[in-house]
């Protein structure tokens, strides 16, 4: 078994990610089915749970106030309401449900609604994931309290591009709020995104800071920018899609045992490019017909994907109940 490496040089990700694309897929496969079942692929449906009027400027984001994106500015949903998405989630087959906000952080008075609908949603069986921005030591404690399994924080770019991207945070703030996260024993869940106009040797800054984090992210999303009208960052240049697969083939063989999530853009791949993307080592989407503003496949497309290479969605174990989320054998996509 491939030893868990945590001081990976800003060089060595460098040669990875420059490596033949046949070289780079063959190791980070070979890392990938000595970690992983490869056939087997974690879904997770994210929900907004209070959308827009963000008063953070991330050149990327439908949310941000300053940005006229027409996402309208939302009040925080009911616990009904967000209970009722996610048990429509778990129909359709998701074992976790991430509850997403639009906050630079959530004031004091917003967690225990947070916590009531975290509760909820985990007596349902399924998965608890959040993102909602900065947190304190506090308030990430009181939501491992209330049933929280994963934090989502995204460092997002190479700490050299970060100042192109983000004006009102310092990349330092967010590291910080994934010490409290880690401190309050939650899993976290940190990636980036790719195609905001960086370069190879900026996208391996983006790597090697995940990879040299104190911990391994439980979970590492890769983002392909999703091009939103409003934002600084439409008009931006296409990532060549074998680049965004070098950055899925690098993450696996940084942190092998890690799940790597292929997460917003997938609308806009073919199935051939998320099929490599999962040779190459990702083993998590997230699924459903909407990421948090934007479109995601459809379920229906999703399946039929499954089905036709053979992939089946990972069961989890919540608190001695085993969800059940073999969404694959319904499938009457292919005959
Ligand atoms: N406001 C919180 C925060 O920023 O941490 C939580 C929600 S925020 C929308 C979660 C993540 O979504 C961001 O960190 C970013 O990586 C991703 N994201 C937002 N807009 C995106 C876009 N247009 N394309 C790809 N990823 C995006
Ligand atoms: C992550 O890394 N990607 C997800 C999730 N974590 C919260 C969000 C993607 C958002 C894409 C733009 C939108 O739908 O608003
Ligand atoms: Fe706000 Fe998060 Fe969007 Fe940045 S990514 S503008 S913090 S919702």
């Amino acid at each position: 078994m491939t030893a868990l490496r945590h001081d990976w040089t800003r060089d060595e990700v460098r040669a990875l990610l420059d490596l033949p694309f046949a070289d780079l897929l063959a190791k980070a496969h070979a890392v990938h089915r000595e970690h992983h079942d490869p056939n087997a692929v974690q879904v997770s449906t994210l929900l907004s749970i209070k959308t827009g009027g963000c008063p953070e400027d991330c050149a990327y984001c439908p949310q941000a106030a300053r940005y006229a994106t027409g996402v309208e500015a939302d009040k925080l949903m009911s616990l009904d309401g967000v209970l009722a998405k996610a048990q429509a989630a778990k129909a359709a087959g998701a074992t976790r449900f991430c509850m997403g906000a639009a906050w630079r952080s959530p004031k004091d008075r917003d967690i225990p609604k947070v916590a009531a609908m975290i509760a909820e949603v985990k007596a349902l069986g399924m998965e608890t994931c959040a993102t909602l921005g900065m947190l304190s030591d506090t308030q990430a404690h009181a939501l491992k309290d209330a049933g929280l399994d994963y934090y989502n924080h995204n460092i997002d770019t190479a700490p050299e591009f970060y100042g192109e991207i983000i004006h009102t945070r310092e990349l330092q703030d967010r590291l910080d709020t994934l010490g409290h996260v880690r401190d309050a024993g939650l899993k976290t869940c940190c990636g980036g995104i790719v195609g905001m106009g960086e370069s190879r040797a900026e996208r391996a800054g983006l790597l090697h800071t995940l990879a040299t984090l104190p911990a391994h992210p439980d979970s590492v999303p890769i983002n392909r920018l999703v091009q939103v009208k409003g934002t600084p960052l439409a008009g931006t240049q296409e990532l060549d899609p074998f680049e965004f697969v070098r950055t899925i083939a690098v993450a696996r063989i940084l942190m092998p045992a890690s799940m790597v999530r292929l997460s917003a853009g997938r609308a806009e791949m073919s199935d051939e490019l998320q099929a490599l993307c999962f040779f190459a080592g990702a083993n998590s989407i997230f699924y459903g017909e909407k990421l948090l503003t934007t479109g995601n496949p459809d379920t229906e497309r999703d399946l039929a994907l499954f089905d036709r290479l053979g992939i089946h969605a990972l069961q989890v174990q919540v608190e001695s109940k085993t969800v059940h989320a073999d969404i694959v054998e319904p499938c009457a996509a292919v005959a």
